[in-house]
């Protein structure tokens, strides 16, 4: 199959100046590759679309998107307008659930020609993925508040683990990890604190295990995993994470590899029942956004992942080399954006690296 609808969602922000540029290179490497992708714009998902209608998202959101084989996101949130919870819960999450994408895969990678802040590593030695678990955990809707207003009041917010939802993405990670040359997997946790969900996850990924003996596992709690990140990214080869820890990692990964700008995230329904989303780890950056200078890397690499998991790894990886060697020309020969140290904008980037892609 050579021809993909492709459903694509500005949103927010900053979302708004990457899209374009992540359907600039896509263009130019369907084109190199034969493939052809229709792309449809959708403005809801957005603050615009809650100021109009109240909601942020259609009543009809489901069946229109699912006729799509993907979905091509920007970002989420302007908390001036809309509370970042409700526009989080009234969107994304609403796509990750309903699609069933349970795997939220985020790869860290520190790229050629970016300066990281930490000392001493070179492109090769800090390049992991994060395998997030994207329906459940933390992120859950059980809880309320009693006593409103009241000295008593109380809020509870319950944590979800379900036997079905934990093994699931442990499966994945494993699959990931089995994979790859290191064929090592990370299992982040806390079960000395949180006492009841994270040695349920932990006893699931120990069961998990036993069907892959060939990767060598390891278990951190969350506060000296994150640590560990920053002392010692290059160990790390798969880690695999609930909702919460799994967010936070997958920021602080990047920031390790110099910036959270060029860090591609994608909402995979494995199964292929639904279509999956792919969208930059970066939010909407409200401090920067309409100055034209958002770095669109993270956006682009996500197009190079939903090639891949539309079937195409040879034009995935064709963009991400062309990404790279973009990166690699450094601010002096590339115009790279403020975050990675050069001046260029959003345009001349997201153009740099579509013009790689056809050379
Ligand atoms: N492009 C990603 C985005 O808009 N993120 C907004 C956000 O806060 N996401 C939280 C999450 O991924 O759970």
């Amino acid at each position: 199959m050579n021809g993909y609808r492709i459903a694509v969602i500005p949103g927010d922000g900053i979302g708004g100046e990457v899209v374009p540029a992540g359907i600039e290179a896509l263009e130019a490497t369907a084109g190199r590759f034969g493939l052809r992708l229709e792309f449809t714009d959708f403005g809801f998902a957005s603050a615009g679309y809650w100021q109009r209608h109240g909601t942020m998202l259609p009543a009809d959101w489901e069946a229109t998107l699912r006729g799509f084989d993907a979905i091509f996101f920007g970002a989420v949130g302007w908390p001036e307008v809309v509370p970042d919870h409700i526009s989080l819960w009234g969107s994304l999450l609403q796509f990750r659930r309903t699609f069933d994408q349970y795997v939220n895969l985020r790869p860290c990678r520190l790229m050629p020609g970016v300066r990281g802040p930490l000392a001493g590593r070179e492109p090769g030695d800090i390049d992991f993925l994060v395998v997030r678990e994207n329906t459940e955990g933390e992120y859950s809707s059980v809880g309320g508040r009693i006593f409103e207003g009241t000295e008593r009041e109380t809020v509870l917010q319950e944590t979800v683990m379900t036997r079905i939802g934990v093994d699931r993405v442990l499966k994945y990670a494993f699959e990931q990890a089995e994979r790859r040359p290191g064929r090592h997997l990370t299992s982040a946790t806390k079960s000395n604190g949180i006492a009841i969900s994270m040695p349920y996850w932990d006893e699931r990924f120990a069961a998990m295990s036993e069907r892959f003996p060939d990767v060598r596992v390891d278990r951190f709690h969350i506060d000296a995993l994150a640590a560990q990140f920053v002392l010692h990214p290059d160990w790390f080869d798969v880690v695999v994470a609930s909702n919460l820890f799994g967010d936070i990692l997958s920021d602080l990964g990047p920031a390790c590899t110099g910036t959270l700008g060029i860090a591609p995230s994608a909402n995979i329904n494995p199964d292929r029942l639904h279509p999956s989303l792919f969208e930059p780890v970066h939010g909407s950056a409200p401090d920067i956004a309409g100055q034209g200078i958002a770095n669109p890397i993270g956006q682009i690499w996500c197009g190079s992942m939903m090639l891949d998991h539309l079937g195409h790894p040879e034009a995935a990886a064709h963009l991400l080399g062309a990404i790279e060697d973009v990166l690699a020309y450094g601010p002096g020969g590339a115009p790279l954006t403020p975050d990675l140290h050069g001046t260029g904008t959003t345009v001349e980037l997201g153009r740099a690296v579509a013009e790689r892609v056809r050379e």
